[in-house]
């Protein structure tokens, strides 16, 4: 279990900062974690005392309980494929915009969100904003190719452990029915080409390495900078 008591004031900061990018009629993707949840919690306060009015798509089933107590009008991909705007955390982010995520094994859904939408922004504090990133990337494996997968990383390089449940015994379950990897590659040169490397293993279904970041909102001593992707 993550430890949610560090960083909570910058998480709030990043988190609450981001909704204002919502306006009424658009469909906006809500992501998993801890910092976003600030970010769900106020659209919340926004839909009380402004009338916002706006569809949601959440990345698990964490997103989805907290937007329905946020009283959030849920939608589906398939009823909207295309997203104005999807806001998520980070587990990781480094000075290029890439990103580590799956820290909470959501990251499945959230590439498929946030691939969706217009426009992705993250939501950070200062701790996740690295030069470059040496954060384990997660994998989700179907659990039937969890032999072969272990092998194919460890050939790229990488040394995977099992994630294993806290108050459960075994492995974690994703919100999709499978496992998750946690794969140690050192400091990562070049995340596009490892990504392009791990996505054609048979059994994989998804890596946690995002290239698609446009905006990062990165809470910092002095307030929240706005980064955003140059390349
Ligand atoms: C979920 O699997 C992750 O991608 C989260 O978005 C990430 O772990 C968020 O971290 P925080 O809880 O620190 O916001």
């Amino acid at each position: 279990m993550k430890d949610v008591s560090a960083n909570t004031d910058s998480k709030k900061l990043a988190g609450e900062a981001a909704a204002s990018l919502v306006k009424s009629g658009m469909v906006v993707g809500l992501g998993t974690g801890s910092t976003v949840a600030w970010t769900i919690k106020k659209l919340g306060l926004r839909i009380e005392e402004e009338g916002l009015d706006f569809c949601g798509i959440p990345t698990s089933f964490q997103a989805q309980n907290l937007a329905i107590q946020c009283k959030i009008r849920l939608t589906t991909l398939d009823q909207h494929p295309d997203l104005d705007l999807a806001i998520d955390g980070a587990d990781q982010v480094d000075s290029d915009l890439f990103v580590v995520k799956g820290g909470g094994a959501a990251h499945t859904r959230e590439k498929v969100v946030s691939c969706s939408a217009k426009k992705f922004v993250v939501v950070a504090d200062e701790s996740k904003f690295v030069e470059k990133l040496d954060h384990d990337v997660p994998v989700e494996v179907l659990p039937f190719a969890v032999k072969l997968v272990e092998k194919r990383l460890k050939d790229l390089g990488g040394v995977p452990a099992l994630r294993l449940g806290k108050m459960k015994d075994g492995p974690v379950i994703t919100d999709n029915g499978n496992f998750v990897m946690d794969v140690d590659f050192g400091v990562i040169d070049n995340p596009k080409e490892l990504a392009r490397r791990i996505c054609p293993i048979p059994g994989v279904v998804e890596h946690g390495i995002f290239d698609n970041l446009d905006e990062l909102y990165l809470a910092r001593s002095k307030g929240v900078d706005i980064i955003k992707r140059k390349r």
